[in-house]
């Protein structure tokens, strides 16, 4: 019996939209388990050793942070429809980083210079925080003029490569490249409404963000957090696809390594390595909940130290 594919999310986070569509692109089933919007995330710290950002995808005791590693852990599970058409993985994710990094604080910032006020006090605190960033209403109207500024150039390349009709970035078909310079500007409109999509260059984008929205969510399944924990408990980690003395900066296997994000929400995970190449990290991290897991990270966007 395969283990299910369990996506920890919740249905406000952008991020977490782009693995959505991911599974409604190949046409798959999984499980989402509910997460907090903020910390606390008791049920999810048992599985990433600290990791707090949404979404996380679990497969057994194996545990997949940052929606780089998720789609192309995804794409080797289930190869077709590919996520990377024509075999440009390096073009989907260059792309793909690119645009979430260029566009993602200013499309929050700008649905909150409109639902700001709507959203819990605690909520804006937290995220002055993690994001260093004040989500506020008054803040976000302040800093809308920037956030136009911003998106309009960025959008306006978006615009560029659909030029002459292409139905989607890469071409005829939909990428994982798509998928991530679509779900912020989906937040941006979503919470901003009019307001936002007044401000902002849709027009030539209007086409192409229905037919990445036409490709639903798949099929979705609830599922309480403890049930994934028991999951996780109940599972071996498998074995790693990455080899175990891979690590360019002469990390070697078993040695105590710390794994932070090198742009917000840098809480360090702690765990010995267990296998890595140029693309990913893996480290083993073990509790009384969940026993020993594989925590696989992307090596881009994130730092990897010796402990
Ligand atoms: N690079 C990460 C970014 C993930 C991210 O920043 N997610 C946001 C929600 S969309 C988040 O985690 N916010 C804080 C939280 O949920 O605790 C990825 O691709 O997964």
């Amino acid at each position: 019996m395969p283990q299910p594919i369990i996506l920890h999310h919740y249905d406000f986070s952008p991020f977490s939209e782009k693995v959505r569509l991911a599974f409604g692109l190949k046409g798959m089933e999984w499980h989402a388990v509910d997460v907090p919007v903020a910390m606390p995330k008791a049920d999810l710290m048992p599985l990433t050793g600290g990791y707090r950002r949404a979404p996380v995808m679990q497969i057994g005791a194996d545990v997949y942070c940052d929606t780089l590693l998720i789609l192309r852990e995804i794409e080797r599970r289930r190869p077709e429809p590919s996520l990377y058409p024509g075999g440009r993985h390096g073009l989907a994710h260059a792309l793909g980083y690119w645009v979430e990094r260029t566009t993602f604080v200013p499309a929050a910032a700008l649905a909150t210079s409109v639902i700001g006020d709507q959203l819990p006090t605690e909520f804006i605190e937290e995220r002055k925080t993690f994001m260093n960033h004040d989500f506020s209403k008054e803040a976000s109207l302040r800093e809308r003029p920037l956030n136009l500024q911003r998106l309009h150039a960025h959008l306006s390349w978006l615009a560029q490569m659909l030029e002459g009709g292409r139905p989607f970035l890469l071409g005829d078909r939909p990428s994982a490249a798509d998928l991530a310079a679509y779900h912020t500007i989906w937040f941006a409109r979503k919470n901003g409404g009019p307001t936002v999509e007044a401000a902002l260059p849709l027009g030539p984008l209007l086409g192409w963000m229905d037919r990445v929205a036409a490709l639903g969510h798949g099929t979705r399944r609830e599922m309480p957090a403890g049930e994934a924990l028991d999951i996780a408990k109940a599972a071996e980690p498998e074995a790693p696809g990455v080899p175990a003395d891979g690590d360019p900066s002469g990390l070697r296997a078993g040695q105590e390594v710390v794994v932070s994000a090198d742009d917000r929400g840098r809480d360090p995970i702690r765990g010995a390595l267990v296998a890595a190449d140029a693309e990913e990290v893996v480290i083993r991290h073990e509790n009384g909940r969940v026993g020993a897991v594989h925590i696989h990270f992307p090596r881009a966007g994130f730092e990897v130290l010796a402990a």
